[in-house]
């Protein structure tokens, strides 16, 4: 109970008071925040950057081009900002199994009718890992504000399929609770983006132009300038405009400088 408080940033009391019901009725993800807790290291990460999905059957609430086209921006979400391409395919096992179903849908977790809990997914794995399941009890939309907007929802279940738990950070599209935004004007929020870059640097540092990998990429971290000794980067940013790239180590940052190739260091503020 505190866990989940200090989670969603509300008062921490320990009991089921009335802020801690209103946020525990909010329509929202599946899957547990307290995952959110073991942030970096030792999560599960697709060994292949090129991924298959599958649409394996349909919600009445759209036109199935609605939802084909929901669901393809949704993964492109991630495509945009990773080294991963998703491929779709029409019949077999893909990676990522996206389906509708209601209450029990063939895993350990049953949907629990209208409200409360609109979808869920799996961390990568073989078998049900990567798969998205979307809760059919509930109204799906293409971007309406009335019901789910689909994309909204399959694109935060998506960062679970790639490895990423929810974030803390209200706004940011790993948050649990379901929240209406545009989706024409979609934009990941910087938490997202941090959280993400974490997964794809071991010892490697990637760098994007749009869907492209940038030439000369992924760079050893020694490449760099950074120090031998720094053996795990906890994170990692590219900020194209600025042409800096941010690596966090421990309570330190390395900012390296694309341009005139020198490295700064510092603590964050
Ligand atoms: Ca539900
Ligand atoms: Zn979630
Ligand atoms: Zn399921």
């Amino acid at each position: 109970m505190k866990e989940m408080q200090r989670f969603f940033g509300i008062k921490v009391t320990g009991t089921l008071d009335q802020e801690t019901l209103e946020v525990m009725k909010k329509p929202r993800c599946g899957i547990p925040d307290v995952a959110a807790f073991s942030t970096f290291g030792g999560r599960p990460k697709w060994q292949t950057n090129k991924l298959t999905y599958r649409i394996v059957n349909y919600t009445p609430d759209m036109s199935k081009a609605e939802v084909d086209d929901s669901i393809k921006r949704a993964l492109q979400v991630w495509a945009d900002v990773t080294p991963l391409r998703f491929t779709r395919i029409y019949r077999g096992t893909a990676d990522i199994m996206i389906s509708f179903g209601t209450k029990y849908h063939g895993d350990a977790f049953p949907f629990d009718g209208p409200g409360g809990v609109l979808a869920h997914a799996f961390a990568p794995s073989s078998g049900l890992g990567g798969d998205a399941h979307f809760d059919d009890d509930e109204s799906f939309s293409f971007r309406s504000s009335r019901g789910y907007v689909l994309f909204l929802v399959a694109a935060h279940e998506f960062g679970h399929s790639l490895g990423l738990s929810h974030s803390d950070v209200s706004g940011s599209l790993m948050f649990p609770t379901y929240s209406f935004r545009d989706p024409g004007r979609f934009s990941l929020h910087q938490r997202d983006s941090v959280a993400l870059w974490s997964l794809f640097t071991g010892r490697q540092v990637w760098a994007f132009n749009g869907n492209n990998v940038e030439p000369g990429y992924p760079k050893l971290l020694s490449r760099f300038g950074l120090p031998l000794s720094v053996r795990k980067v906890n994170a990692a940013v590219h900020d194209k405009n600025l042409g800096k790239i941010l690596l966090f180590v421990d309570k330190m940052y390395y900012s390296y400088d694309e341009r005139t190739k020198k490295m700064d260091t510092g603590y964050p503020k």
